[in-house]
């Protein structure tokens, strides 16, 4: 287990249906960076009936905010058990809030903050589209979905900008398209 700070973290920001998950996958077979979606991590807690499971499931449902806390433990968790120290950390942090509790428990900024950047229409065709069963994938919760991300999420993505951290890629088009924005960025980088 890894006792140190992680040494180079990137968050993937994007409303729901961007692609961020569609990326991270290539970034991680390219750059050899740990994928850690936060999405994934409150799913899995729900499938492995954990002590949070079930409030986890009732606020993914309706499409609103797990609190910061239990998000930040399993990604924190998550980071101190592998040996890599560079990760991706898709779909987090989603509120002020969320943001805060992890510079507080963390104790560190973000390298850099991607921004998936992507019309509404298209995040939500991509959606209906997607049909892996996701119970959140329904029009009722994509509505807040989308909701929640203009009124919580966007905030957080102006913070980063006012930072200079943020690196906003133009989400639509395809898979390769919107890859070669992405490998400019990290190729600066060379995490
Ligand atoms: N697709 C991808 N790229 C494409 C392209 N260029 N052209 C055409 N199609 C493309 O992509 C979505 C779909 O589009 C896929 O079918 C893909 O093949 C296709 P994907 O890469 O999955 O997009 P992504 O941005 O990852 O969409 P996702 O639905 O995962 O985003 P969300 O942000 O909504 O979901 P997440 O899992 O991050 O969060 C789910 C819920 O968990 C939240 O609503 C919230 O309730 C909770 N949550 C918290 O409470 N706190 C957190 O910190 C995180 C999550
Ligand atoms: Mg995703």
């Amino acid at each position: 287990l890894s006792e140190e700070k992680p040494r180079f973290v990137a968050f993937v920001l994007g409303g729901p249906g961007s692609g961020k998950g569609t990326q991270c996958a290539k970034i991680v077979e390219t750059y050899g960076l740990t994928h850690l979606s936060a999405g994934d991590l409150l799913r899995n807690e729900i499938s492995s009936m954990s002590e949070n499971g079930s409030m986890i499931l009732e606020i993914i449902k309706v499409g609103k905010i797990v609190p910061s806390e239990v998000t930040v433990n399993l990604i924190q968790k998550a980071i101190s058990s592998t040996d890599n120290h560079k990760f991706l950390i898709d779909g987090f942090p989603r509120t002020e809030e969320n943001r805060l509790a992890y510079e507080r428990i963390v104790g560190a900024d973000p390298d850099l903050v991607l921004f998936f950047d992507c019309p509404e229409e298209v995040m939500v065709k991509r959606i209906q589209n997607r049909n892996q069963g996701r119970i959140d994938d329904n029009d009722e919760t994509v509505k807040t979905r989308l909701q929640v991300f203009k009124e919580l999420s966007l905030p957080v993505v102006n913070y980063y900008s006012e930072k200079g951290i943020l690196h906003t890629i133009n989400a639509v088009g395809t898979e390769d398209e919107i890859f070669k924005q992405v490998r400019t960025v990290f190729s600066a980088y060379e995490p």
